[in-house]
């Protein structure tokens, strides 16, 4: 669609949207009321501007069904987000909004490079968290053969991925390296397995983890990025054919992105906020949610053909960025240094410690067994020392920070089967002994 025709359609939705949340949510009326708006005030595009913010507190505070633009007998479905402490972000739908869910999932699956007549595996956790429902909807409407294996229970995912011969595998990035991994010590090659693409999202990952991802299961690896709280995976999607920057199906979502702090909207092209605003849900609407998450977006129009803004893959959420001594780093920016350092496994965590009072950052790694061979299981070897040198001088010149790394035996770091953990804060837990 051209851009002029997509911006008179999200209009047209966006006015019925604002519309309806004032009519039905007690919630956004009252938050229109003070910033003395009214649906009427919404001319153009632009005037989204005019509008108030709604956040994960919001949802919070309005647990579980607060939100929620209709009768409890129209929802047909409940999802939670994937936070493991308190309670979830509870959300709602419609039978009309699952099928523009599966709609859009769809459409993200072909844009994979997916067809009908694939085998689908699908890794991602079936449950309240909407990325296995979420896929297997989308795959199921295409008329592929799904395989819902959720996560975890990684030899039988194995097991099915070599019998049943799936084209298409989804799930998080940080789970197909787990897989990679028990692949390999059961005596199989993840290059010759049947996958030619595959479909990660639900976590932040670095182009180094795609190449890595690519190289290990040969197969293309195209990033899905969505939020329970605007619909669940199925926002945007990259494209197998120039996997360059993901997709925003704008006909059901409004991107922008904000400044954080001052809140107003940025240049095209310059990294910010993501805020998405809902077009077509009915359950749960959203207006301008602030989603936490850093990337840019661009106009231009995609290799593929595809008119729809692009927004870059996600550097990471702003919860996640650590300030060291003044300096902003995110995971991601730790990831890319560290997949580019022979002798390790992609598998990584960042723990963060207080000692005598200073913040510390430690970088903890996992060599490899042919180094661990090596150097005779001694990670106090001269070419172990070596190798935190190196680790550590590379994040310095590239996150400007200094961090200390430690060297961890083969097998010893926590390998994920959903979304990884990549920071541990010890800062105000009484580590004695540990
Ligand atoms: O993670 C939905 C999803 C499922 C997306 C499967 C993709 C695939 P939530 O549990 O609500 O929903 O978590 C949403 O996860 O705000 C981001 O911080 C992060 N996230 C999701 N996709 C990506 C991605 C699902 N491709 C939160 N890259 C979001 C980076 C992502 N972060």
């Amino acid at each position: 669609m051209k851009h002029d025709e997509m911006e008179s359609l999200q209009l047209d939705r966006l006015r019925n949207t604002v519309g309806a949340v004032y009519e039905h949510v007690e919630f956004y009326r009252k938050k229109f009321e003070e910033s003395g708006i009214v649906p009427a005030d919404i001319k153009g595009l632009n005037d989204i501007a005019k509008l108030p913010f709604t956040n994960k507190q919001d949802f919070r505070d309005h647990y579980p069904f607060g939100l929620f633009a209709v009768p409890q007998e129209e929802i047909v479905r409940i999802h939670g987000s994937s936070g493991t402490s308190g309670k979830p972000t509870v959300v709602g739908y419609t039978l009309d909004d699952i099928k523009v869910w599966t709609e859009v999932v769809a459409r993200s699956i072909v844009a994979a490079g997916g067809e009908k007549s694939d085998t689908f595996h699908n890794s991602y956790g079936y449950g309240l968290f909407t990325g296995g429902i979420g896929l297997h909807y989308g795959a199921e409407a295409l008329g592929m053969a799904v395989v819902p294996m959720s996560g975890g229970n990684t030899d039988r995912q194995i097991m099915m991925i070599e019998d049943l011969k799936p084209r298409g595998i989804c799930g998080t990035p940080s789970y197909m390296l787990n897989i990679a991994e028990k692949m390999k010590e059961a005596g199989i090659d993840p290059r010759q397995s049947s996958m030619e693409y595959g479909i990660f999202g639900a976590e932040s990952w670095s182009e180094e983890m795609r190449i890595k991802i690519e190289q290990t299961f040969n197969l293309k690896a195209v990033d899905i990025y969505g939020l329970s709280e605007i619909i669940g995976p199925g926002v945007s999607v990259e494209c197998h054919e120039a996997q360059d920057g993901l997709h925003v199906q704008e006909d059901h979502f409004y991107v922008e992105v904000i400044n954080p702090e001052t809140l107003q909207q940025v240049a095209e092209g310059e990294e910010g906020e993501l805020v998405f605003t809902s077009l077509t849900k009915r359950a749960l609407p959203v207006i301008r949610y602030r989603t936490g998450d850093i990337s840019s977006i661009s106009r231009e129009i995609c290799k593929c053909g595809r008119t729809t803004t692009r927004m870059s893959r996600v550097k990471g959420r702003i919860d996640d960025m650590m300030i060291i001594r003044g300096v902003n780093v995110f995971p991601s920016e730790v990831e890319r240094v560290l997949l580019k350092v022979e002798s390790l496994v992609p598998h990584y965590q960042i723990r963060l410690v207080r000692t005598e009072a200073m913040d510390n950052v430690e970088l903890h790694v996992e060599v490899d067994t042919n180094l661990y061979e090596t150097i005779a299981e001694d990670l106090t070897d001269t070419r172990a020392i070596q190798l935190k040198i190196e680790i550590q001088r590379s994040i310095k010149s590239a996150c400007l920070i200094s961090m200390d790394v430690v060297l961890n035996s083969p097998k010893t770091l926590p390998r994920s089967v959903g979304k990884a953990i990549r920071i541990v804060d010890l800062r105000n837990k009484n580590v004695v002994g540990v």
